[in-house]
């Protein structure tokens, strides 16, 4: 049997008691309210995987999903959960809070055996609303089945966000209406790195991924990278670049050489055309518009673009978040920056911060999964070090930048490039274990996190990862059974 604290991200508030364990009977049942039901369905599910019991729905179940009044300072994503000896009560003010205790309530499931759960009581609630993590499908693409999977597998840890990296030098992965070019020359065959990634999603799969990921309270994040990173937009739409000239198909891993031209009204229709369709396409209320690594933008034309740019995401109804290099322009008021590099400080997320700005922590250093766990990772890149999963637990996002503290921050994401890797296998092996750092760490109370804590909980999910089929790093670190 596990014990009640035996989850990742550790819960709040833990209270176990011992006397109070829940030995699964045959005849378990579970009963939701109407707006439960969709978890109450999933656990039910999960349950007959299990235990092999049949678990139907009923009135008076011994699991009850139960919706609670919200209260003032109530998260929609807290929940309670009580377990007695004669069965549990997972109840929360939303049907979010309902799925993350669902998610806690699965892993306290044994994976075989017999089904007994640790008796006592679970209050939670996260420390950040954004806890997201990030894919590159414009370095490779990935199958919409395999995001899919993706999505499956990140919820079961409370992440909440995916951030998708959309475009790059090497492909443009999303259908735009009126610039069909963008994915039948960007998208195509021979895209990607070494020509390897090639593919993308028409707007119909991308909707309908949005609408799965929902139904795993995950919102998904569209960056199109701008002014820099837009070699593939250029291949197929020469009138972009500055002199008009046709520009080649890049597929290796440089950056920082292509630029959308600064004086060009084409450039404003073009980038006006495409932060339209896609915050249409997109129900959450963010849109990442890029920013970063603009090396062949001048500091005059990046500031020119980017004011121009920045209302725009505004203008059609969603939030701009952008890497932190826009830090360096006038931001509109709800604007956020993501902080992306290893420096200890940046003078321009401090005074978005001090101007009222919510920013997001990526540190390369502590959050970027393509980073090598060690040098014999036969996966990723070092240029920020290598990120054993101590380093990505071990660290504080609201230590990482002067003058931008607990209060500045809207959370943390770690972002995944895909240079080096082709298929979901390679994916989920950057990704597993840590991400689970991660999760924990924008789920968990500081002063509740502990590394020594974490890698004893994180051993149980070797066989879980297993179990489910996902890919997973047994990093040395860990006492995996
Ligand atoms: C830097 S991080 C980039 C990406 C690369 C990544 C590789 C960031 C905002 N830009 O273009 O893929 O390094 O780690």
């Amino acid at each position: 049997m596990k014990h009640l604290g035996d989850v990742i991200p550790l819960p709040a508030s833990v209270r176990p008691d011992p006397g109070a364990d829940f030995r699964v009977p045959a005849d378990v049942s579970v009963s939701a309210a109407p707006a439960a039901a969709a978890v109450a369905d999933e656990l039910a599910e999960v349950l007959r995987e299990v235990t092999g019991f049949p678990v139907p729905r009923t009135e008076e179940g011994s699991i009850r999903l139960e919706i609670e009044a919200a209260g003032e300072a109530r998260s929609p994503e807290s929940y309670r959960l009580a377990i007695a000896a004669d069965g549990v009560t997972l109840g929360a003010p939303t049907e979010q809070g309902l799925f993350a205790g669902f998610q806690t309530l699965r892993q306290l499931l044994p994976l075989k055996g017999e089904v007994v759960l640790p008796g006592g009581r679970i209050e939670d609630a996260p420390r950040f609303a954004y806890r997201g993590t990030m894919l590159d499908l414009a370095r490779h693409f990935y199958q919409p089945a395999d995001i899919r999977s993706y999505l499956d597998t990140i919820a079961q840890f409370k992440i909440n966000h995916l951030h998708l990296h959309l475009t790059d030098d090497q492909g443009w992965r999303l259908e735009i209406d009126g610039w069909p070019r963008l994915t039948e020359v960007s998208g195509g065959e021979g895209t990607g790195i070494d020509g390897a990634g090639p593919g993308f999603l028409t707007a119909q799969e991308y909707a309908d991924l949005v609408a799965y990921a929902a139904t795993r309270h995950i919102t998904i994040v569209p960056e199109i990278d701008l002014p820099g990173h837009v070699n593939a937009a250029q291949v197929a739409y020469p009138e972009l670049t500055c002199d008009g000239e046709p520009v080649q198909p890049r597929t290796d891993a440089e950056v920082g050489y292509s630029s959308l031209c600064a004086g060009k009204e084409e450039t404003y229709t073009f980038v006006e055309d495409v932060i339209r369709t896609v915050a249409a396409l997109t129900p959450g209320p963010y849109l990442h518009i890029g920013g970063d690594e603009a090396l062949s933008t001048t500091a005059e034309d990046y500031r020119t673009f980017m004011t121009r740019v920045l209302p725009l995401p505004g203008k059609y109804g969603k939030r701009a978040i952008g890497w932190h290099e826009m830090a360096a322009v006038d931001l509109p008021q709800d604007a956020i920056p993501q902080y992306w590099r290893i420096e200890p400080t940046d003078d321009g997320v401090a005074r978005a911060a001090a101007a009222g700005h919510q920013v997001i922590m990526s540190p390369a250093d502590r959050s970027y999964l393509d980073m090598k766990y060690d040098e014999s990772t036969p996966l990723g890149l070092d240029w920020a070090g290598l990120v054993s999963v101590e380093r990505s637990y071990d660290w504080d996002p609201a230590d990482r930048l002067p003058g931008v503290g607990e209060e500045s921050l809207l959370g943390v994401e770690a972002p995944l490039w895909s240079e080096t890797l082709r298929s979901l296998a390679d994916v989920e092996f950057m990704v597993f274990p840590r991400l689970l750092a991660i999760a924990e760490i924008g789920w968990t109370p500081r002063a509740a996190r502990d590394w020594s804590s974490f890698r004893e909980r994180l051993a149980e999910f070797g066989p879980r990862f297993e179990a489910q089929g996902i890919n997973y790093h047994r990093s040395a670190e860990i006492d995996w059974p």
